[in-house]
């Protein structure tokens, strides 16, 4: 009974995780035939070789650039569908999914194509995977506050299948206060709101997205360990982290995994959750990452269940929804 079998059963809701980031090379390819799309790389090898990132934007490059391939429903649905089975593989139940409506939009894919298309296998996932899914649409932020207000308004048709708003993208020089409007706006149409905030950013990211977005959750919110009062303050308020380790080392936001701060987040009372991010280019879905952060810090069974625990105090199911995912 290794860490593989104590690990990957544990009922987990995932709640960082860009679809989009979820195109493994396979898929990637066999889209682009299926759509005439010619790929600047020979074969799935030559690609994975160029999963090597030095920061946030070399992997956001890569990750806008393969999107090219997406182009219809049914490749939105495939890629969704092949994601929940790994997913369920790994012991998700429940999983909040991200998705970027403005880097498809600048291909000419509508808002209708792409969350009809992640529908088709969201809408059937309890069923067949037996994980239960809600849409998270993000803003991205090194685009015009305009857009995203935009983005907000093509979404209208769609906004009894999408629970809530995001933003993510390139952080730094992008301070979450520029979405003030939009977040207002999507608050007033019932929307939950959540935003990336102190992955290559400041920690004052972090507070200015609890004070001026008002989002019940962070994503990433690593760098709040440089500011000892925001931390005391994350804990107070219970304000749940989605931490991303294997993406951290990835995009060299920790060097190596054995210094990754989440074992002292966790003593210092903060509500972290372990997530995946975009794991066809971090090398890992999330119990993966359960599995990698196990080895590298150490983490107790108990510590592990925490984060498993964590995962369902911090998505927007009710107590009734979470009792049933767990
Ligand atoms: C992302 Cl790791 C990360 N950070 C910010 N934006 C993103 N979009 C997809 N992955
Ligand atoms: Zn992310």
């Amino acid at each position: 009974n290794g860490p593989y079998d104590a690990v990957m059963p544990l009922p987990k809701a995932e709640l960082h995780l860009h679809i989009e980031g979820t195109l493994e090379p396979e898929l990637a390819f066999a889209l682009a035939a299926r759509n005439g799309v010619e790929l600047p790389y020979a074969d799935t090898e030559e690609l994975r070789k160029a999963y090597q990132f030095s920061d946030l934007q070399s992997f956001l490059d890569l990750y806008y650039e393969l999107m090219a391939v997406l182009r219809t429903e049914q490749d939105f649905a495939d890629l969704a569908d092949a994601y929940l089975a790994r997913a369920a593989e790994q012991g998700v139940r429940h999983a909040e999914i991200f998705f970027d409506p403005q880097a498809h939009a600048a291909r000419g894919v509508e808002m209708g194509t792409v969350v009809e298309g992640l529908w088709r296998a969201l809408g059937r996932s309890e069923a067949v995977h037996g994980v239960s899914t809600q849409l998270i649409m993000c803003f991205l932020r090194d685009e015009s506050a305009e857009s995203a207000m935009e983005t907000l308004e093509a979404a209208r048709p769609y906004l009894d299948r999408i629970v809530g708003v995001g933003l993510d993208s390139a952080e730094v020089g992008h301070p979450p206060v520029k979405f003030r409007e939009v977040y207002e706006a999507a608050a007033a149409l019932g929307l939950r709101r959540v935003a990336h905030a102190g992955e290559e950013g400041p920690p004052s990211y972090i507070a200015e997205a609890l004070d001026v977005l008002g989002v019940e959750r962070v994503d990433h919110g690593l760098r709040c360990v440089e500011d000892p009062a925001l931390v005391e303050r994350l804990v107070r308020d219970r304000v749940p982290l989605t931490v991303c380790p294997l993406s951290n080392v990835r995009l060299r936001t920790v060097d190596i995994l054995a210094d990754h701060p989440l074992p002292a987040m966790l003593d210092a009372g903060l509500l972290c959750t372990v997530n995946s991010d975009d794991p066809a280019y971090f090398g890992g879905y999330v119990g993966d990452n359960f599995l990698a952060v196990q080895d590298a810090l150490g983490l107790s069974r108990e510590r592990l269940r925490e984060l498993a625990r964590n995962s369902f105090v911090a998505s927007f199911l009710d107590d009734d929804e979470e009792r049933r995912a767990r």
